[in-house]
């Protein structure tokens, strides 16, 4: 089957050079901008963001940072743009329920892993990178508080690489709700499912690939079969930046027993547990945080690469 590239939904505004890579099928990288707005504090967050934006283009990928800017969706931005999502005091996050909202209000929108994705999708988009899943959180037996993250990528053609899921969340049970959602979870280069700040996390990964041009393959096959939906590539931290599980757990516990405390819940429990575990780590969280990510850009502007050349 050849792989038609598909003309952008017109509802997107495409930055110059994002529009002229995609039809000419060069590779392109997605980025999420709820990272930018909600995930870090300033300026690490913009500085981090235009980074990772060279690492893709070091890469050899044309990177598209995506958000919602005076309620039109953005494929792309500027550094003057990504510096606005960074500071402005009112941007909304914007998951997959917020987009017709935050449209029709013309406000400003940070765009979360699903979001992205769709957006992405939307554009002709096939790669996607981020730092951290959102997932099934802790004690979601009582809260139903699973996020959209999940639902996305059952059921949106892109791959999102990511360092997995962290232990704010559920990690079993986002591990088996992705199974039931046919969700390929596959580690490069470990047998183990990473946690984010750590390579490590007690869970087998259902699937391991040592190379980037299998998992183009995956990508290939899998939209060729007609089995819709994403992937998830999950790139353990690199060594030299990881968190020990013992290091991480205690601040983690810690911060979610705040969040039950102060009663905070929905869409603002993700952003007010990464605050509070930058806060209670001194900062070394957000360096693990910062260092994943980067290498969560190589990997995914070497795959967007593989891909582009499988699937012309
Ligand atoms: N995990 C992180 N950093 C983040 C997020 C998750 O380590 O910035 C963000 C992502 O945008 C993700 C979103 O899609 O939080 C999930 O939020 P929720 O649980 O409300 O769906
Ligand atoms: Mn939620």
């Amino acid at each position: 089957m050849t792989h038609h590239t598909k003309t952008p939904h017109p509802a997107l505004a495409l930055a110059p050079e994002v529009a002229e890579a995609l039809a000419a099928g060069r590779p392109v990288v997605a980025l999420e901008s709820t990272i930018i707005s909600h995930g870090m504090p300033y300026p690490r967050n913009v500085e981090m963001a235009r980074e990772v934006e060279q690492i893709v283009r070091d890469g050899g990928a044309t990177p598209a940072t995506i958000a919602i800017l005076d309620g039109v969706a953005r494929i792309g931005l500027s550094a003057d743009e990504l510096e606005l999502l960074a500071t402005h005091e009112d941007v909304a996050k914007v998951s997959i329920r917020d987009l017709p909202h935050v449209m029709a209000t013309k406000r400003h929108g940070a765009t979360t892993v699903a979001s992205t994705m769709r957006l992405a999708a939307l554009a002709g988009i096939k790669v996607f990178v981020t730092g951290g899943l959102g997932g099934v959180h802790r004690g979601a037996e009582d809260s139903m508080d699973i996020s959209a993250d999940l639902t996305e990528l059952s059921q949106t053609d892109v791959a999102v690489v990511s360092a997995g899921v962290k232990s704010i969340l559920d990690i079993g049970r986002t591990l088996e709700v992705l199974e039931t959602l046919g969700v390929p979870v596959v580690t490069y280069g470990s047998d183990e499912y990473p946690s984010f700040y750590s390579r490590e996390s007690g869970f087998t990964s259902p699937m391991r690939s040592d190379k980037v041009e299998e998992l183009a393959d995956m990508m290939r096959i899998k939209w060729d079969l007609g089995l819709a939906g994403g992937i998830s590539v999950t790139n353990p931290v690199p060594e030299e930046d990881e968190m020990t599980p013992i290091e991480i757990s205690a601040l983690i516990d810690h911060a979610v027993a705040e969040a039950e405390q102060q009663g905070i819940v929905g869409k603002d429990i993700t952003p007010f547990l990464l605050g509070r575990i930058v806060e209670l780590s001194d900062g070394k969280s957000l360096e693990t945080n910062i260092a994943l990510v980067r290498s969560n850009a190589r990997l995914g502007a070497a795959l967007a690469k593989a891909y582009a050349a499988v699937a012309p």
